[in-house]
């Protein structure tokens, strides 16, 4: 077996920085009716204008509100208010509620499932005013924040004092933790931190009719009936309108240390991961795939591998411990693994650089054009063979591209059109995945959603991974807190 580049410095290269995709929008037909909300009059404005400032009530300039990240959804609000306080939020909802005026909370609109843009004429509600940091507890480890404060912002927060956020993903620069906590966003270091659902010690929501639920007891130990606040992480904006939150906050490792490896066979992929599972237990920070073909969208777009050779599949391993034998910890786990090929980074920019590789990839393959992008659960055991079968039911009509969260068994699924318009080809290629690739799921008992969510996008399918008594329970809990369907109609539960 060649083992020859480990350890060797990242080649000399050229990084282009990339801003978000700059698409053309395209036309997606819904045939979703409109339900019987109010429609807006000059009478709500003013009376939201009555509420927040005349600033923070915007009529105009809205593209960037009602389009969504992917560029597959665009709605028609004439209107989106900035609150800045919980007490607004309320006032806001307590009107919309009583007027019957639909509303979409938005975060950083970085949602991947349509669920953050109206369908209609839906007001947007936007927390990008709610920023403030409360407080840091060194004592519990632990932040009190509003929505509104962008991932990246509380990570640098944190960092300073020696901590890191729980969570880290691909869009840390832009989504916000209140759009975090309503989507469960899984991301890069779910394999080490648990899920936000786990590192949520605390919540405030306004629900539908503006009523404040204060569920923002950090108490490690309450068993004071049911956990409120569970309903709201996941629930995509459908339940209430996150305000606050208090997140546990881990200790930033003293080391921490990346490899990338190649592999010729998926079993061989496989079989690191169980060697992962057997010796690096204590110190496994993140395990990420992508295949080759991911990498070939990547490297137009100037994020070249560090490897010399193409290999058909690779893995991402970061170790992180406050043990400064970290790196020997990596280095003699090569040895038991003996891959192909593979590097490990040796300094901050390498690490930053093969992390792109991999963090990008959805924004890379959105620059070919319109892309399908699936993100769904499975067994290990059948994790590439979807990827293999979608290429060959799709053939010439589009390229498959598979990567993701491996050691979450978490796949994207990408199906990636090299045009930008919904024509018939596109149609075709649609026609063909949607059918295939949720049977397959239900076949192996796997999710329509790791970690993106269902929005808009999913609704359809959603059977697909909750029996039909838990759908009717849904369903009941959503008509309770929210009778008159004015968060977020359309999304998660058809009605
Ligand atoms: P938005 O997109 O604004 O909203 C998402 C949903 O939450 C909508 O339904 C919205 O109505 C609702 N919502 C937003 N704020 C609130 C609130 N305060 N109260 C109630 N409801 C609210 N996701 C992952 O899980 N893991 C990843 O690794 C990952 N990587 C990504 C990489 C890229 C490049 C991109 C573009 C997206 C990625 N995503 C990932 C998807 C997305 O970033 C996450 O879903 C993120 O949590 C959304 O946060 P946001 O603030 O942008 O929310
Ligand atoms: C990622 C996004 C697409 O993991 O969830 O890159
Ligand atoms: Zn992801």
């Amino acid at each position: 077996m060649l083992k020859t580049s480990f350890s060797k410095l990242y080649r000399n290269t050229n990084f282009k920085q990339l801003k978000n995709p700059s698409l053309n929008l395209r036309k997606f037909s819904t045939t979703l009716e409109r339900q019987n909300f109010k429609k807006l009059d000059e009478a709500d404005v003013a009376h939201f204008k009555s509420i927040i400032p005349a600033d923070d009530v915007l009529t105009s300039d809205l593209e960037f509100y009602n389009t969504d990240w992917l560029r597959k959804y665009k709605g028609n609000s004439s209107l989106v208010l900035r609150p800045k306080t919980t007490e607004q939020i309320s006032k806001i909802l307590n009107y919309c509620n009583i007027k019957k005026l639909a509303v979409v909370p938005q975060g950083g609109n970085t949602g991947l499932v349509g669920g953050s843009v109206p369908v209609f004429d839906e007001i947007i509600l936007s927390t990008t005013k709610m920023n403030k940091i409360h407080s840091f507890d060194t004592i519990s480890s632990t932040i009190h924040c509003e929505a509104g404060c962008v991932l990246e912002t509380l990570n640098n927060y944190v960092e300073e004092k020696g901590y890191t956020m729980p969570l880290d993903l691909g869009a840390k620069g832009s989504c916000q933790i209140g759009g975090n906590l309503a989507t469960n966003a899984g991301g890069i270091h779910f394999v080490k931190h648990g899920s936000l659902r786990k590192n949520c010690k605390g919540l405030k929501a306004v629900l539908a009719d503006g009523t404040i639920i204060d569920s923002m007891n950090p108490l490690p130990k309450n068993n004071t009936g049911y956990d409120l606040k569970q309903l709201f992480i996941g629930s995509e904006g459908t339940l209430g309108i996150i305000t606050e939150c208090l997140l546990n906050i881990p200790a930033k490792p003293k080391f921490n240390d990346l490899l990338l490896v190649s592999c010729e066979k998926f079993e061989d992929i496989l079989n690191i991961y169980k060697n992962i599972k057997l010796h690096l237990e204590e110190v496994i920070y993140a395990i990420e795939f992508f295949d080759n073909e991911s990498l070939l969208i990547q490297e137009k777009h100037g994020r070249i591998s560090p490897l010399e050779q193409k290999y058909p599949f690779y893995l991402l391993i970061e170790t992180a411990s406050n043990n400064p034998e970290n790196q020997k910890i990596l280095e003699d786990f090569i040895s038991i693994i003996e891959p192909l090929d593979g590097v490990i980074a040796q300094d901050e920019s390498q690490k930053k650089k093969m992390w792109e590789i991999r963090e990008t990839i959805q924004e890379g393959a959105s620059r070919e054009g319109i892309v399908l992008s699936y993100d769904i659960s499975l067994p290990l055991q059948h994790f590439y063979e979807v990827v293999e079968e979608s290429r060959k039911k799709v053939g010439d009509l589009a390229k498959v591209i598979g990567y993701g969260h491996i050691g979450d068994y978490n796949l994207h699924l990408n199906i990636c059109y090299d045009k930008f318009e919904c024509d018939e080809n596109f149609h075709k290629i649609e026609k063909i995945m949607e059918p295939f690739i949720y049977d397959t799921l239900v076949k192996y008992r796997g999710s329509v959603s790791a970690e993106h969510g269902i929005g808009l996008h999913k609704v359809k399918y959603l059977d697909r991974t909750q029996n039909q008594n838990s759908i009717e329970l849904m369903k009941l809990i959503k008509r309770t807190m929210d009778p008159n369907n004015i968060l977020n109609p359309y999304k998660v539960i058809k009605f």
